[in-house]
């Protein structure tokens, strides 16, 4: 199936202004999808609000545009009912670890088969520009007028340290490692959670000064590294790109259904 088999046509022109970073992630997944060879009814993309979340509209999947934040636990009781099927939950970094962000954790420690795509632009782009748990230190916003003093998150080490058993990173710069990553996210089976640096040149771009789309682009390729690169070694600011975290452990449905066999065999009697 080609690319364009996977857009809803009737939903364009799309919303994102001109030079936004989601619509590139939009082409890495479709190009995703496409080398893996997926039937659309295969597919289930759930999503929260924001310019981000709006991808859902886009594709020709089974959608839910769901509530801000609360994605994934919608993509849970969608994957524990159907778990055949492929659920994928485009976040943006708001949606995902400010009012997501408990979601987010619970999902990644019980290492349930969904891909997290967190498309982070450090900023609230749909609803004016208000700074989020992304936006880092010293960053303007504008509910940060005169500088924002909150840390940020590493997503890739919350991950982690929450459970989940893919964890990558890349940015709207590396067009084909975006295509890649998705690819083995959806591959792997258990909780992956793809970080992607996606630019907002309209309300972190102009707030920050980080001038055009293509200069917040060319910040993406000068200030990241391959992880273990020696050049992190030598410059500790460079944010680092690939994969984290690639293991097996237990997936979340499958544990389920060994609970129902165990449930079945006790109330028959030992039985079954
Ligand atoms: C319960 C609830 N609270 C707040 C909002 C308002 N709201 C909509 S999108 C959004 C943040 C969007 O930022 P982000 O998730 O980072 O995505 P982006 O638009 O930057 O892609 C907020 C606060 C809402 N829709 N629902
Ligand atoms: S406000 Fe920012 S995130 Fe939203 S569509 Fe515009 S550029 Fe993209």
């Amino acid at each position: 199936m080609a690319v364009k088999d996977y857009i809803r046509k009737r939903f364009f022109p799309h919303l994102w202004c001109p030079g936004c970073g989601h619509g590139m992630v939009l082409n890495g997944l479709l190009r995703a999808i496409e080398k893996l060879g997926l039937n659309k009814n295969e597919i289930v993309m759930a999503s929260g609000i924001g310019c981000s979340s709006r991808i859902c509209g886009y594709v020709d999947f089974h959608t839910l545009h769901t509530i801000h934040g609360r994605a994934l636990a919608f993509a849970t009781g969608v994957k524990m009912s159907r778990p055949e099927l492929n659920l994928i939950v485009p976040m943006g970094d708001g949606d995902a670890l400010a009012i997501g962000g408990n979601h987010f954790i619970h999902a990644a420690r019980r290492n349930i088969d969904i891909t997290a795509i967190v498309m982070n632009n450090r900023i609230y782009g749909m609803t004016g520009g208000q700074f989020s748990p992304l936006s880092g230190y010293g960053t303007f916003a504008t509910t940060a007028p005169y500088s924002n003093i909150d840390h940020d998150f590493d997503v890739a080490k919350l991950a982690e340290a929450a459970g989940a058993t893919f964890v990558a990173r890349t940015t709207t710069y590396h067009v084909r490692q975006v295509a890649d990553l998705i690819k083995e996210a959806i591959l792997h089976k258990g909780f992956s959670v793809v970080e992607i640096l996606s630019q907002c040149p309209t309300y972190f771009g102009r707030k920050n000064k980080a001038g055009t789309t293509v200069d917040m682009l060319e910040h993406y390729k000068n200030n990241t590294t391959p992880i273990g690169s020696e050049s992190k070694s030598r410059d500790p600011g460079l944010i680092e790109v690939g994969v984290f975290v690639r293991k097996n452990l237990p997936e979340y449905c499958n544990e389920y259904d060994k609970v129902i066999k165990r449930a079945v065999k006790s109330l028959s009697g030992g039985r079954n």
